[in-house]
C-alpha cells in the first residue's frame, strides 16, 4: 500500500504541502514488488496496449540536419543544434492539421486501452500551455493546448490518457549537465531551481488536466537525477493523483529499463525498451516500449517499417509472456500520423476486433514455449480456464497439438467462429485440435481450447544449476512444475527409464562432467518431454606471476562511428585509471575505450562477469572473450563465466559509445565475492619500470 498519512495527503493535494524529501510525515513509497496495490494496477494490466506518442518540435527537421537524414527526437543532441538556434523552430511549428479527437479515434479503433503522449521530451519543449515557461506550445504559431485537447478527445471516446515527461531537460537553463559539446554557459545553474520547475510542471499536468493515468517519466539516467529524487518525485506525483500509475524511470532502478530485482527503488512496472525479454519479467509488472519504423520521434526518411503482422506477433507475444505493449507512432510536423503508421493501426484495429479476447485481461502462458506461436490464458472459473492459442505457423497437416497438456479438454473453436466447435482427439495423451484450413487469418489464427480447472502441463523439466561449468562440485536442481509426476533421470545421456534412478528433494550433485536427461513419469507412464542439461567440469584458469603492479588499469581512447568493439583500431590518447571509468570523453558520441590490466581473484572457483553497457561492450579474461554485449544498443546487461585460480588474471575491457544513453558497469560474482562492482581495489596495472615515486601496490603477493 501507499504509505502516506491521511492529513498529509490533503495538504499535499491542496498544494499546502509539498512532497519533497525533508517532510518527514511521508515514507519511502513501495516499489512494484512491494507495491500489491491490486485494484489501481487492475486496469492498467487488462489493458495490455497503449499508443504512445512521440511528438514535439523535432517533428520539424523530421529526422534531417545538415545533409543528414538520420535523426529522430534526439535531433538537438545528436546534431549538436546549439539550444538558439534550435529555438527557431518554434516558430515554424504550426500543426493545421492537428485534431486530437481523429488521433484519439484511431487510438480507440486500433484497439488500445491508453494513450501516453510526450507532455515534455528531452528537448524540453512543452505541449501542454506551461505557465512556468514560454518554451511550449503557447509561444509557437499554433498556440492551442494539444494536451488539454487530447484530455478532452480521450474522455470524449472513454479511453485513458498518460503523460511521457522528461526529467532531463537540454533547454532550461538550470538542468546540468549542458551537454559535452555545447558552448552555452552554465554558470548561475541550480539544479534545485530545476527541480522546482519540474514539479512546478507536474503539478500543472496533474491538476489541469483532469484524471490521468500514467506518468512515464524518461531521461533519468543522467547523474544530476538521484535515487531519493526519483522516490520524492514518485511520492509527489502520486501525492497529486493517487491513483496514477508511474513507471521505472521515475528512478534509478538498476540501471536498466527493465524493472529492477532491487525492491527498494520506486516505479510500479519495468519498462524495456524496443525488445520483448524472453522469458517476461516474472514477479513484476512490465511494459515493452516499441517503435513501428526505428524512429521514437518523426522521421520522413524511415521508411524501415515493422509489418502488420509483425506487430501484431508482437503483441501476442508480449501478453504471452504477461506484459504490456506501448507502441509508439511519431506524427508529423502538421498534425497527423504518418500514412504508413495509420495503414498499421488500421490492420492492427481490424485483428483486435475479432480476437481482442485473447489479449485484453488474459494472463501469461502457462507454457514455457510453443513452436507453433504463442498461448495466453484467462480464468472463467474455478472449474474453467480458456486457452487461446495463436497459430502463427500454420500446420501442414491441420493438426495442431498442443504439447503436454494434460486437462480434460471441454471444447475447442476459433475465436473468429465461437459458436463453431472444433474436433479435438488426443495423440501420445497429448490434445491434437484439428483445424479448418479455410479459417486460417492472414496475421495469427486464434484456437480457443477450454478446459478443466486450471491447466495440467506436463511442463520439460527444469534442470538448472549456478552455471554450466564447475570445477569442484555442483548440485543441480530438477523440477516439474507438478506435483504429481515422479522424475527419473540418467547421468550418462541415455533415455531415463521407470527403472532410472528418481530424483530426491529435487537436487543431484555431480562431481564430474555430466548430462543430465531428466523425463517426467504418471505412475508408470512416461508424460511429456525430456529435458536435458550438460554440466562440464573445468581446471580453472592458472594465476599469473606479474611483478612491479601499482593499482589501476591502463586504457586507449579512441573516436570513431563504430558499430562492435572491434571497430576501435587506433587510440588517440592513453593512460590510466583506477577503474572502468569513462574518462571525461572528448566527446558524448561516438568514442570508445579498451582498458586492459589484471584482477586479483580472491578464491579458486566459477566467477560470473556481467557488463551493463549503452552501446556496446566486451569483457577478455586471461585473452578469453567471457562477456559478449557488443553492438549498437540500449541500456543491456550480458554475463558470461569462467573458472579462475585465486591470484591474478589477466583482463580487458572494450566499450564504445554510439549515439543517446551513455552506460557502463561491470560487475563480478563468485566465491568471496558477493555480486558487486568490480573496484578499484581487484585492478591492478603493470609498470614496466617501477617509477620512484609510484606507491607501492596493494596487490596481495602473487601465489608462490
Ligand atoms: O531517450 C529516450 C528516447 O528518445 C525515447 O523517448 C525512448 C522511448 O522509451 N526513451 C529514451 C531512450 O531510452
Amino acid at each position: 500500500m501507499f504509505h502516506i498519512s491521511a492529513i498529509t495527503a490533503i495538504l499535499l493535494v491542496s498544494g499546502l504541502l509539498t512532497a519533497s524529501p525533508q517532510v518527514s510525515e511521508i515514507s519511502i513509497p513501495p516499489t512494484a514488488q512491494q507495491n500489491n496495490d491490486p485494484d489501481r494496477m487492475a486496469w492498467w494490466r487488462d489493458a495490455r496496449f497503449g499508443m504512445f506518442i512521440h511528438w514535439g518540435l523535432y517533428s520539424v527537421p523530421a529526422g534531417e540536419w545538415d545533409g543528414k537524414t538520420g535523426y529522430g527526437e534526439w535531433i538537438l543532441n545528436s546534431a549538436k543544434i546549439p539550444v538558439n538556434q534550435y529555438e527557431n523552430f518554434r516558430n515554424h511549428f504550426n500543426p493545421t492539421k492537428f485534431d486530437a479527437e481523429v488521433w484519439v479515434k484511431m487510438a480507440v479503433d486500433a484497439g488500445f486501452k491508453y494513450i501516453v503522449v510526450t507532455t515534455k521530451h528531452h528537448e524540453g519543449f512543452c505541449l501542454f500551455d506551461s505557465k512556468l515557461t514560454d518554451w511550449s506550445i503557447a509561444s509557437t504559431p499554433f498556440k492551442r493546448d494539444v494536451i488539454k485537447e487530447l484530455a478532452d478527445a480521450c474522455k470524449k471516446y472513454n479511453i485513458k490518457l498518460g503523460f511521457y515527461h522528461s526529467i532531463m531537460d537540454w533547454h532550461h537553463p538550470d538542468y546540468l549537465p549542458r551537454r559535452a559539446w555545447e558552448e552555452r554557459s552554465a554558470d548561475g545553474a541550480t539544479f534545485d531551481r530545476y527541480l522546482a520547475y519540474l514539479k512546478g510542471q507536474l503539478k500543472e499536468l496533474l491538476t489541469q488536466y483532469g484524471p490521468i493515468s500514467v506518468l512515464w517519466y524518461d531521461g533519468q539516467w543522467e547523474s544530476t537525477w538521484t535515487h531519493e529524487m526519483g522516490l520524492d518525485l514518485y511520492e509527489y506525483t502520486r501525492s497529486l493523483q493517487p491513483q496514477i500509475i508511474v513507471n521505472n524511470r521515475v528512478d534509478k532502478g538498476g540501471g536498466s529499463m527493465q524493472m529492477t530485482v532491487d525492491s527498494s527503488y520506486a516505479g510500479d512496472y519495468g519498462t524495456p525498451e524496443q525488445e520483448v525479454p524472453p522469458m517476461g519479467l516474472p514477479g513484476v509488472d512490465w511494459e515493452t516500449c516499441m517503435t513501428m519504423n526505428d524512429h521514437w520521434g518523426y522521421n520522413k526518411a524511415d521508411q524501415n517499417w515493422k509489418s502488420s503482422t509483425e506487430l501484431i506477433h508482437i503483441l501476442i507475444d508480449v501478453a504471452s509472456k504477461g506484459g504490456n505493449l506501448l507502441l509508439n507512432v511519431g506524427p508529423t510536423a502538421l498534425g497527423e500520423f504518418p500514412p504508413a503508421s495509420i495503414e498499421r493501426l488500421e490492420d492492427i484495429g481490424q485483428w483486435m476486433k475479432i480476437n481482442g479476447e485473447s489479449i485484453y485481461g488474459t494472463k501469461a502462458s502457462p507454457f514455457p514455449s510453443l513452436d507453433f506461436g504463442r498461448c495466453t490464458q484467462r480464468t472463467i472459473s474455478d472449474r474453467v480456464t480458456k486457452l487461446y492459442f495463436h497459430v502463427f505457423e500454420w500446420p501442414t497437416d491441420n493438426k495442431l497439438t498442443i504439447p503436454g497438456l494434460y486437462s480434460k479438454v471441454n471444447r475447442a473453436y476459433l475465436l473468429s467462429n465461437p459458436t463453431k466447435r472444433i474436433r479435438v482427439t488426443r495423440s501420445q495423451r497429448q490434445p491434437v485440435v484439428e483445424l479448418p484450413p479455410t479459417a486460417r487469418d492472414p496475421h495469427a489464427t486464434v484456437v480457443v481450447v477450454e478446459i478443466n480447472g486450471s491447466p495440467d502441463i506436463s511442463l520439460p523439466p527444469s534442470i538448472k544449476a549456478t552455471n554450466h561449468i564447475f570445477d569442484k562440485e555442483l548440485d543441480v536442481i530438477v523440477t516439474a512444475g507438478n506435483p504429481s509426476l515422479t522424475l527419473h533421470y540418467s547421468l550418462d545421456g541415455s533415455e531415463p527409464t521407470i527403472h532410472h534412478p528418481i530424483i530426491k528433494q529435487n537436487k543431484i550433485t555431480i562431481d564430474q562432467t555430466r548430462t543430465i536427461k531428466v523425463r517426467t513419469f504418471r505412475g508408470k507412464t512416461p508424460s511429456g518431454s525430456t529435458s536435458e542439461e550438460t554440466f562440464v567440469k573445468v581446471l580453472p584458469k592458472s594465476a599469473l606471476k606479474v611483478d612491479n603492479l601499482v593499482d589501476g588499469v591502463n586504457w586507449d581512447y579512441f573516436e570513431g562511428d563504430f558499430t562492435v568493439c572491434d571497430d576501435m583500431i587506433t587510440p588517440i590518447e592513453s593512460g590510466m585509471s583506477a577503474n572502468f571509468k569513462l574518462q571525461p570523453a572528448k566527446r558524448p558520441e561516438h568514442f570508445g575505450f579498451r582498458f586492459s590490466g589484471y584482477i586479483y581473484v580472491p578464491a579458486t572457483g566459477v566467477f560470473t562477469f556481467y557488463t551493463t553497457s549503452d552501446d556496446g561492450s566486451c569483457l577478455w579474461i586471461d585473452g578469453e572473450k567471457i562477456v559478449d554485449n557488443d553492438k549498437l544498443h540500449g541500456p543491456d546487461v550480458k554475463s558470461g563465466v569462467v573458472a579462475l585460480e585465486k591470484g591474478l588474471h589477466a583482463i580487458r575491457l572494450d566499450y564504445f559509445q554510439g549515439t543517446g544513453g551513455t552506460e557502463l558497469k561491470v560487475h563480478w560474482q563468485g566465491p568471496d565475492v558477493p555480486k558487486q562492482m568490480v573496484g578499484d581495489n581487484d585492478l591492478y596495472r603493470e609498470v614496466v619500470a617501477k617509477p620512484s615515486n609510484t606507491p607501492a601496490s596493494s596487490v596481495p603477493p602473487s601465489p608462490t
